[in-house]
């Protein structure tokens, strides 16, 4: 219809904490749990065995040649900016052998580097084969653009743009103009073509059945799926179509597997009042560019810079106008929970939190009676007994369990695979675990002595990072405040005795959604798109103290901000159903 304006939201599963890396540096800006592409291994070793890291390379570089394609970037990523990657999108892992969770590849005809973060410098030595590929140390050689710019000038660089959100693509194309390098868009991915002629093709992208949600969410359409490990969500583009005449709804569209959807899911849609039209996934780059020439330059589409650049792609080249925004209007509206989410998150954590002193009481007895136990069973009895509450969906991100000098290393997740940590009487052992459960996400982290003997220095600094977590969570603030202007509340007992901590303090907590959750942060510098706190809004607070090589803090808690009464224009936050664990750590301090 001439002049109708179409209005377009991706479903992004992840929105800003990749926005958030690229943007500042990494430590105080960074959540304690991992917050960058993360890549759970499911590949069997002998897939990726040394033997035939060299056919595999050979084959990329020989469908690069077809192309005409002089370096190619395989980043740990997939077409919807997601923080966890589904086995489909394991193309880095695939190709350079490193099964490290995050990290870049390129290869060139001559040259095969792969960039990783200090955590995999190890492990680059034991499953990659250093005759064809080269570690690049992230923060400590070139970076991808630098190294690009210095040996690729005059040439050709491919990315599938699925791969590359819209920003980080502007910025890495900028930079290689300089050069005379053109930056290729190839929405083909060439991994995935020398994987099938291997015949070792990615595995299937999983389309599981979709969730309905009966209650009245706010979310876009109450749906959730289970394509990718800890987040509940799936595979989809949704195109929102709005007509300007009217200003009423003129068509939703959901982009999902073979675009056909199970009678329960569209009854469920139905009884909400959400007619919605589906197509295949795979249409969605074909129906955009259609979608441009029938509004025509009378229309606008909507769309975030967060979105992929094979999106904005598709687009640009019609004749509709792209009203570009740094954040969605959906993660803007998704950060204020509505009464019955915030309900969903209280139940939710009075189950969850049942399961964590389980968990707790049983490991502390085990170490007690002198039973070995490793961090790789007691992340796995956590999930146990989680598992024995009403409506667990699964852990919301894999277990942090970190004893004695683990907890030091802020990232750190005990691995099924190799030597193995027991924990010991003389351990402090910090655990960061969460659930998703169908009233919502969960994301908690205790720390405990396991023989009630910790040393002073142990002592103070569980009190003072207890206090930071207390004053930041009672503090009254002005409505709108930005999350880095009160993330010093919960430094400043640490300051005051000149311990500090390296990580960020608080994100925003999907609803039984991604445990990570933007635009809302609570981090030492500021982060662009932050809206500032509203009541209704859920974050995590979660400070900490690490002595490397000897112990790991942190107390973490969601909390629920809460609008205070009609005198001001102030609210405030309070734990969720907060079980204050005052146990005899920080009573002697
Ligand atoms: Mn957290």
């Amino acid at each position: 219809m001439a002049g109708a304006s179409g209005w377009i939201f991706t479903i992004c599963f992840i929105l800003a904490a990749n926005y958030v890396c690229a943007h500042i540096p990494y430590s105080y800006y960074n959540s304690a749990e991992p917050d960058s592409p993360t890549y759970v291994n499911v590949q069997p070793s002998n897939k990726l065995s040394r033997q035939s890291a060299a056919s595999r390379l050979a084959a990329v570089r020989a469908v690069m040649s077809e192309r005409q394609v002089d370096a190619y970037i395989v980043p740990t990523a997939d077409a919807h900016n997601s923080q966890y990657i589904s086995p489909a999108d394991a193309r880095r892992e695939w190709l350079s052998g490193l099964r490290g969770s995050s990290g870049t590849a390129l290869v060139t005809a001559s040259r095969a580097l792969v960039w990783t973060d200090a955590r995999y410098w190890t492990q680059f030595d034991v499953e990659v084969d250093s005759t064809l590929w080269d570690l690049m140390r992230q923060g400590v050689d070139d970076s991808l653009q630098t190294w690009l710019v210095n040996n690729m000038a005059d040439s050709v660089v491919a990315v599938d743009p699925t791969t590359y959100t819209r920003s980080a693509w502007t910025t890495l194309e900028t930079a290689l103009a300089a050069r005379n390098i053109t930056l290729l868009a190839i929405y083909e991915n060439l991994v995935d073509i020398a994987r099938t002629r291997l015949n070792d093709g990615p595995p299937d992208r999983l389309n599981e059945a979709l969730l309905p949600l009966t209650l009245q969410y706010t979310d876009t359409l109450n749906v959730r799926g289970s394509d990718i490990p800890f987040n509940p969500v799936f595979f989809s583009y949704l195109v929102i179509r709005r007509n300007p005449t009217t200003n009423t709804l003129n068509s939703v569209i959901l982009f999902w597997d073979q675009g056909v959807l199970a009678t329960n899911i569209a009854a469920h849609l139905a009884s909400e009042n959400v007619a919605v039209q589906a197509r295949p996934y795979a249409d969605i780059f074909d129906y955009l560019r259609s979608l441009s020439v029938e509004l025509g330059a009378g229309g606008t589409i909507w769309l975030s810079d967060e979105a992929s650049h094979a999106i904005v792609l598709a687009i640009e080249n019609g004749p509709a106008r792209i009203l570009s925004t740094s954040i969605s209007p959906v993660a803007l509206k998704k950060c204020v929970k509505n009464d019955v989410e915030l309900q969903g998150f209280r139940l939710a954590h009075i189950k969850d939190g049942t399961a964590v002193v389980r968990s707790l009481y049983w490991v502390e007895k085990q170490v007690a009676d002198g039973v070995n136990v490793t961090e790789v069973q007691l992340s796995q009895m956590m999930e146990k007994l989680r598992g024995e509450e009403e409506n667990f969906m699964g852990p919301s991100f894999s277990t942090i369990a970190g004893a004695g000098e683990n907890g030091a290393i802020i990232h750190y997740s005990p691995q099924e695979e190799g030597p193995q940590r027991v924990i010991r009487p003389d351990d402090m052992l910090l655990v960061d675990s969460g659930g998703q459960y169908f009233e919502g996400t969960t994301d908690i982290t205790r720390t405990r002595h396991m023989s009630a003997s910790p040393t002073p220095a142990q002592r103070l600094a569980f009190t003072r990072v207890m206090k930071g977590q207390i004053a930041l969570a009672t503090t009254v603030l002005p409505r709108g405040i930005l999350g880095n202007v009160i993330e010093v509340l919960a430094r400043k007992a640490l300051w005051d005795v000149g311990l500090n901590y390296g990580h960020g303090t608080g994100h925003g907590v999907g609803h039984f959604l991604n445990v990570h959750e933007g635009p809302i942060w609570i981090l030492s510098g500021p982060t662009a798109d932050d809206p500032g706190i509203a009541p209704k809004m859920v974050y995590s607070n979660e400070p900490g103290y690490y002595e490397v090589n000897e112990y790991g803090i942190r107390h973490e808690d969601l909390m629920e901000s809460i609008e205070m009464n009609n005198t001001v224009n102030h609210i405030r936050v309070s734990q969720f159903p907060f079980i204050l664990w005052l146990n005899h750590v920080e009573q002697n301090d």
